[in-house]
Parts: C-alpha cells; sequence; structure tokens
C-alpha cells in the first residue's frame, strides 16, 4: 500500500528480445492496473546478468524493453517506469533479505534448477539467489498485487514467506504480496518442444514468436510449429502442440476452445497455423508501430528512465529507513 492506493509492482528481464510469452503472461497486463493502483515497471537488469549477457546487447535491450513497455500502453505520467540498477536499493534490500532466506528454501527453485542445466558453464551465486533480488524488488515498494506468469509463482511464494518471516521477527515491515496470474494464457509454450516454456533465451529462433518479429516471420514460425499426427484441432491432454496454438489463438481473438474447434473442424492443421500465424500478427501490429515510433526517440526514453528512477527511489527509500531501524543499523 502506498497512501491511499494498492501497489503493483512487476518486472521483465532485458535478456532477449521478448516473447509472445512474455507479452500474454506478463506485459499485456500491466496496463489494467494504472489507473486504480501505484504501480511500478521495472527493466530488471540486475536478474538479467545473473547469465553472460554482451553488454552492448544488455545496453540496447534495456532501452528497447523499456520502449515495448510503453507501446504496450504504458504511460509514463500514470505508471513509474524504471531500471532496477538506477535504483541501488534493490541490492541493498536484496543482500539483507538473503540473511532471511535459507540456502534449503533456494535450492527447491525450479528455475534454478533449469537455468543451472542450461549454464552449466556459469552456476554463479547470482542465480542462486536470484528469488531473493525479486522478493527485495517487490517488497521494497510494499506491493499488494505482482502481474507474473505462473512460471514464476515459486518465486513469488518466497518473496512472501520472506516477508511473513521478517514481519514475524521484527514487527509488521513488509506488505505480504499476492500473485495476479492470468488462468487462461499462463504458460506460453515453446513452438519447436511444446513441453517446454517458451523463452526468450532459447537458442532456436523458431520455437520462439518475438513481439517484433515480422509479419511474414511469425507465420512462417507457426507454419513450422510441432503438433501431432491425428490433425484435428482439438484442446485435449497429450496434445501439447495443439493446445499451445488454441491459447495463443484464444489470447488474440478472444474465441473459445469450442469456438475454435468448430471453427477447424475437418479443417488440416496447415488453416489453422496460417490462422494462429495471422491472429498474433495482427493483434500485435499497433504494438509494433507504436515501439518504432518510440525506439527513436532516445532522448525521450532517457527522460522517462530518469523520472521513474527519482520517483523508484523516493518509496525504496521511505522502507529502506524502516528495515535499516528495525535490524539495527546505525542511521
Ligand atoms: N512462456 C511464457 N508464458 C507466460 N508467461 C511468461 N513469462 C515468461 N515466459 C513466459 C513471464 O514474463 C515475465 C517476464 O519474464 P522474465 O523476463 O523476468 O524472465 P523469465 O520468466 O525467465 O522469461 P524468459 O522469457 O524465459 O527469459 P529467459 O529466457 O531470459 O529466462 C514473467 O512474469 C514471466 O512469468
Amino acid at each position: 500500500m502506498n497512501g491511499d492506493k494498492k501497489t503493483v509492482f512487476s518486472g521483465v528481464q532485458p535478456s532477449g528480445n521478448l516473447t509472445i510469452g512474455n507479452y500474454l503472461g506478463a506485459i499485456k497486463n500491466f496496463s489494467r492496473f494504472s489507473e486504480e493502483y501505484k504501480t511500478f515497471y521495472c527493466v530488471v537488469d540486475m536478474h538479467a546478468i545473473t547469465v553472460r549477457q554482451v553488454p552492448a546487447e544488455l545496453r540496447r535491450r534495456t532501452y528497447e524493453t523499456l520502449a515495448l513497455y510503453m507501446a504496450c500502453g504504458l504511460d509514463e505520467k500514470k505508471n513509474t517506469l524504471f531500471v532496477q540498477s538506477h535504483v541501488p536499493a534493490h541490492a541493498e534490500l536484496g543482500w539483507i533479505l538473503d540473511c532471511y532466506t535459507m540456502f534449503g528454501e533456494l535450492s527447491r527453485m525450479t528455475q534454478f534448477k533449469d537455468k543451472s542445466a542450461k549454464n552449466a558453464q556459469n552456476i554463479n551465486a547470482g542465480l542462486f539467489t536470484y528469488p531473493t533480488l525479486m522478493a527485495a524488488d517487490i517488497l521494497l515498494y510494499q506491493t499488494d498485487l505482482v502481474p507474473v506468469g505462473i512460471d514464476q509463482k515459486q518465486h513469488l511464494e518466497l518473496a512472501r514467506d520472506i516477508a511473513m518471516r521478517f514481519n514475524q521477527i521484527y514487527s509488521d515491515t513488509f506488505t505480504v504480496p499476492e500473485g495476479y496470474i492470468p488462468t487462461d494464457t499462463m504458460k506460453i509454450m515453446s513452438l519447436a518442444a511444446p513441453t517446454q516454456k517458451m523463452s526468450k533465451s532459447d537458442e532456436n529462433a523458431n520455437a520462439v514468436v518475438y513481439i517484433l518479429d515480422s509479419k511474414d516471420d511469425m507465420i512462417r514460425k507457426f507454419k513450422k510449429a510441432v503438433t501431432d499426427s491425428e490433425a484435428e484441432v482439438r484442446y485435449a491432454p497429450g496434445k501439447d502442440g495443439v493446445n499451445n496454438l488454441m491459447t495463443i489463438y484464444h489470447a488474440f481473438t478472444g474465441k473459445t476452445f469450442e469456438e475454435i474447434e468448430r471453427e477447424f473442424a475437418g479443417k488440416g492443421y496447415g488453416d489453422f497455423k496460417l490462422a494462429v500465424g495471422e491472429a498474433c500478427a495482427d493483434g500485435l501490429a499497433p504494438v509494433r508501430a507504436e515501439y518504432e515510433r518510440l525506439i527513436a526517440d532516445k532522448a525521450f526514453l532517457e527522460s522517462v528512465m530518469k523520472n521513474g528512477a527519482e520517483e523508484a527511489t523516493y518509496y525504496a527509500r521511505k522502507t529502506m529507513s524502516k528495515v535499516r531501524r528495525k535490524i539495527g543499523f546505525v542511521n
């Protein structure tokens, strides 16, 4: 809670080109909170360096992610838009919360297990303590609600546990946050391996549909999507590829699964895949157009970052002074 408004916080890593998974699972939902909540949307560059990044690309993607936030409907006057590393309190609180997070808890995080398997050469301590930094991001702003995809549910639960633990030791300090996880599009899967999450860092570009892909590229990728040999558009267990395409089509057209099944009854997967590609490309066309306009104005994006960091710092300081006092640091 901040003032008389409940607070929303969420973030996206600038660790690659953003995917329709990031869009449908998270960013698309952000703007619905802008009017009634105090909203903080952050480009979490400190999280991104838990995996090795090319510095110039990280910098470029930080601008791009901010521009995409705005292209997806986030007005900088109604939302605090900022870059995580511009507000050092995230790192400060992250360290403090590390001391209230158990090794065993972090060891159970499935994202750590997945990412360590993918980055066997670089299983660094930051990858391990990623969830504590995420808890700091959220708790720093006394967040009530966190819109995220279902893959972040485990981290969010840990953030709640850390907040409750801290509050129990030192009396009420942090708001205990709730998740806002969309039920209909919670997890968009890879087009090439539909039992795995679609991820921006996937090395196979055909497995991933990026928000900024051209219409032709989107259609080409959907045409290649892995399905099954049944050739029947039907939502059913075991039909992971088709289920995923139906979820994406539903997200962009609003049609129910029954309506989709009726629309494609008796037709092959070819027609269906083309329709999904077109719906996705047409749905994202306004975002792409607005993004092109915004990304061309670097000075404007920098002014948004600067104002956002100042605003976020104001709220972060309030929490930090409370935390420092409670744990016994000399002011
Ligand atoms: N496939 C997905 N379906 C639904 N939601 C998704 N999200 C990510 N992928 C999907 C949601 O997007 C938000 C931002 O994610 P992130 O950048 O913080 O990190 P992530 O979850 O690790 O996303 P990626 O794309 O898989 O990034 P990399 O490849 O760098 O690890 C989150 O709310 C997430 O739930």
